[in-house]
């Protein structure tokens, strides 16, 4: 059930939750990431619904955005922005307080539940709309609609969030995780393609250039190998999984 609450829409008797958001280009190592939390900690973990994306009742947006975006792109991003809606308001699993594994840190216990999430509807609009309508290939009527669905979300209901984890990488990093892991849909995108989406989250989380930014921005480099980055993961644990205090 949803009732008003401070003028947005929030659950009836939801306990106080951390939230963390996992942001960054495509292909930084998001998935990863959050793997490897969900393994050695006792958080919940809601990856992204690019399954959905790629597959809405037979249908695949994400595809057809790729082949034609300025016919695409509205129809995409429109269903992107259900979806990530969707994990937003998402009841939270009777997960029990954050205690990491053994052998992962020593962690102080947090007595908050912890969900973590890949990406955010904020991330959806604030850099791939605004790619798509920035570079030319959403039409200005099709921006204007998605962003009046956006803002109408944003005010009326409540998206929480403690810290936004930015995972920072160069877009040629990128483009070579890109091509070896080799998704269908995105054999079209060039360097260029992931270099727009790099300026536009560094002018979002780390220049403050463009947009409201709705947490604490936690920045780690990205480029390494996955036995480094599992490394940074374990060094900035408690940094991510106490975001609340
Ligand atoms: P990502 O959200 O970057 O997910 P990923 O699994 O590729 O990233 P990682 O390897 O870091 O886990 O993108 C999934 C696909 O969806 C990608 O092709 C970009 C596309 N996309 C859009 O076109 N519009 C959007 O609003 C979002 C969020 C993604
Ligand atoms: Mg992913």
């Amino acid at each position: 059930m949803l009732s008003s609450s401070q003028g947005k829409l929030v659950r009836n008797g939801e306990e106080k939750k951390s939230v963390i958001w996992i942001e960054g280009n495509i292909a930084s190592g998001k998935t990863t990431c959050l793997e490897y939390f969900s393994k050695t900690s006792d958080i919940e973990v809601l990856t992204e619904p690019v399954s959905k994306w790629r597959n809405v009742q037979g249908c695949n947006p994400l595809g057809l955005m790729y082949q034609d975006p300025s016919r695409w792109g509205l129809t995409l991003q429109t269903y992107v922005q259900l979806t990530m809606l969707d994990r937003h308001v998402l009841p939270m699993a009777c997960t029990s307080p954050t205690e990491p594994l053994k052998g992962h840190g020593g962690g102080k216990k947090s007595s908050t539940p912890v969900r973590m999430m890949e990406r955010s509807i904020y991330s959806a609009k604030y850099i791939f709309a605004e790619n798509l309508y920035k570079s030319g290939k959403m039409p200005e009527v099709d921006f204007a609609v998605l962003s009046e669905w956006f803002e109408w979300i944003i005010k009326n209901i409540a998206i929480p969030v403690d810290l936004i984890v930015y995972l920072q990488t160069s877009p040629q990093t990128c483009y070579e995780r890109l091509k070896q892991r080799c998704r269908e849909e995105e054999k079209v995108i060039p360097l260029e393609y992931l270099e727009s989406i790099h300026n536009l989250y560094e002018d979002w989380l780390i220049h403050h250039k463009s947009f409201e930014v709705p947490a604490p921005v936690l920045v780690i480099p990205a480029d390494h190998d996955l036995k480094k980055m599992l490394h940074q993961y374990e060094e900035n644990r408690e940094k991510i999984l106490m975001a609340h205090c």
